[in-house]
């Protein structure tokens, strides 16, 4: 299986030692076919060379995108000699094998990085040095392909030792077929980025993120199983910053994706990395509501979140002031989601207070007019067919983790009453829809309603006690008469404590605590009624 080297095809752009391959070629007595200025570089230094015009009979043609395109090169690249089929068509047409092919692309990636214009980074897209390059590694069983002067050495060892050998070969092809993957990925790539709308006009933010992209693109490409880059594939916009200005950010989409990722920003200063974190947990807490609901967030966790009132005459609008009310001290610089296109009644409400981000499925066209006075507010509009998704992916140090999204509810209907007299129908709708919002609150999550309303909400402390105090703090008066749910069990009756002072007057929770009996005894002590719902929320 060696193959000794008889003719060689050489072209390549980067001239790195090409010199010293090419005197040691010649010293052994191979033929060098070359392009252009490969050609040039070798007969400069005295070594004799057929110029690739003479095997093809054409001259450079098009500017150089025409040189080797041709049969007299590619059949002398595909030829199988191991088929006299192959030998015999080969020798008709009069073309001769190569055993060796050298070669190295047009600098796409330099050229891009020099911010040369578009038309010199399409002139450097090489069409000819690909094809030659993978029509060798295919024909790897007759010939070697080189593609890199780190391997000049290698193959110099093996002319003078008689040949190529087929596990050489064989290796080299692999290597070759990794660099024109990785070529056409950066051209990909590129194209990709031309699509950014505004590439034409950039803004100074977007020349800073665009200063900030090859490095960004080097990331992600260079890292082997990064997570995002390999199961998404799709970069959708390179972000100003992460979440804090000295840390790089991208946006990247799933192909079939209906999400944040995918939604039409109508109005509004460019997304932040922030920003979507919050709009799409804004939307877990609006969508996870049949009736028209609005959640407003805040560094990921609601401040507010609401469904309208029975009857209401402009319901998405009821629900926006009933989230709002719940915390407008937070509620102040917010990102907001609704389930319901936005009506000119919220808008109008919503103009008043500095607001970041507004989700939702669709604006009424008064409503746009209303908002776009409002010249930093985003304007989002999620795709027709918006879902949240299926399965959470969560990055941890050296892998991922992967987990379905917390879709199971039980209803009402399938609690039971571990405390205090059965609820009435609309005291367990209350408690329904508490439970409901309570699992878009991060752990350990508290929350307090009152008519389809969240009024106190304790967010995110590590013990149950202190998300207690809160959500009865952040409630003030409102917490007598309302309900509270509460995300995982009370381990011990003093949470609940802290609830059943307030006022509080019906609680929903998971149950399963070794101490329910505990929990239990405080809320029967107080006359309040408890169910467990036997499946917990948490959120983290
Ligand atoms: O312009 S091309 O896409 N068309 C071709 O037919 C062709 N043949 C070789 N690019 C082509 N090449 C590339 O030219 C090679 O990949 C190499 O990078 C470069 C070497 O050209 P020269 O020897 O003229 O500098």
């Amino acid at each position: 299986d060696v193959i000794p080297v008889r003719r060689a095809l050489i072209s390549v752009s980067d001239k790195t030692r090409l010199l010293d391959l090419a005197a040691a070629l010649a010293e052994a007595g191979v033929e060098i076919v070359s392009t252009g200025s490969t050609a040039a570089t070798i007969r400069d230094a005295g070594h004799t060379v057929t110029d690739v015009s003479e095997v093809t009979g054409f001259a450079e043609a098009l500017d150089g995108r025409v040189k080797t395109l041709h049969p007299a090169v590619h059949s002398g690249l595909l030829a199988d000699l191991r088929l006299a089929d192959h030998r015999a068509q080969l020798a008709e047409l009069g073309f001769s094998a190569f055993e060796l092919v050298v070669v190295n692309l047009y600098p796409f990636e330099e050229t891009v990085a020099s911010g040369k214009p578009a038309a010199d980074v399409i002139e450097n897209v090489d069409i000819g040095g690909p094809a030659m390059v993978r029509a060798t590694a295919k024909n790897h069983a007759n010939a070697a392909i080189v593609v890199s002067p780190a391997r000049y050495d290698d193959v110099i060892a093996a002319v003078g030792a008689g040949g190529t050998s087929l596990a050489q070969r064989r290796s080299l092809a692999a290597e070759a077929f990794v660099h024109t993957a990785q070529y056409d990925a950066a051209v990909a790539n590129w194209f990709l980025d031309q699509e950014d709308a505004g590439w034409e006009a950039p803004e100074p933010a977007a020349v800073a993120a665009a200063a900030d992209e090859d490095s960004i693109d080097s990331v992600f490409a260079d890292t082997e199983g990064y997570v995002g880059y390999e199961t998404f594939g799709l970069r959708e916009a390179v972000l100003r910053y992460g979440e804090n200005s000295h840390q790089r950010a991208a946006l990247f989409t799933e192909s079939d994706g209906a999400g944040i990722a995918q939604a039409t920003q109508l109005h509004g200063k460019e997304m932040s990395y922030n920003n979507y974190v919050d709009a799409d947990a804004a939307l877990r807490a609006a969508y996870d509501h049949e009736r028209p609901a609005v959640a407003i967030v805040k560094h990921a966790n609601p401040c507010g979140i609401a469904v309208a009132p029975e009857g209401a005459d402009d319901a998405i609008a009821a629900a926006h002031e009933l989230a709002h009310a719940c915390d407008p001290v937070s509620a102040y610089g917010g990102v907001i989601a609704a389930n319901r296109t936005v009506t000119a009644g919220m808008a109008a409400t919503v103009a008043e207070i500095f607001t970041e981000v507004i989700v939702a499925p669709g604006f009424e066209p008064e409503a746009l007019a209303i908002l776009t006075r409002k010249k930093n507010v985003r304007l989002l509009v999620l795709p027709a067919d918006f879902a949240p998704n299926p399965v959470e992916l969560r990055q941890v140090s050296g892998g991922f983790l992967l987990q379905d999204a917390d879709r199971s509810f039980a209803p009402a209907s399938a609690w039971t009453l571990a405390a205090g007299a059965a609820a009435d129908a609309a005291t367990l709708a209350e408690l329904e829809f508490a439970w409901r919002a309570c699992r878009a609150v991060k752990s350990n999550a508290i929350l307090l309603a009152a008519e389809g309303a969240s009024v106190g909400v304790g967010m995110g402390q590590v013990n149950r006690v202190d998300s207690c105090r809160l959500a009865v703090d952040r409630a003030g008066d409102r917490a007598r008469g309302s309900v509270a749910a509460s995300d995982a069990f009370f381990p011990f009756a003093d949470g609940l404590q802290v609830l059943l002072d307030a006022g509080v007057r019906a609680v929903v929770q998971p149950g399963g605590s070794v101490r329910d009996d505990e929990v239990i005894a405080a809320a029967q002590a107080a006359g309040v009624t408890m169910y467990f719902t036997g499946e917990r929320h948490f959120f983290h």
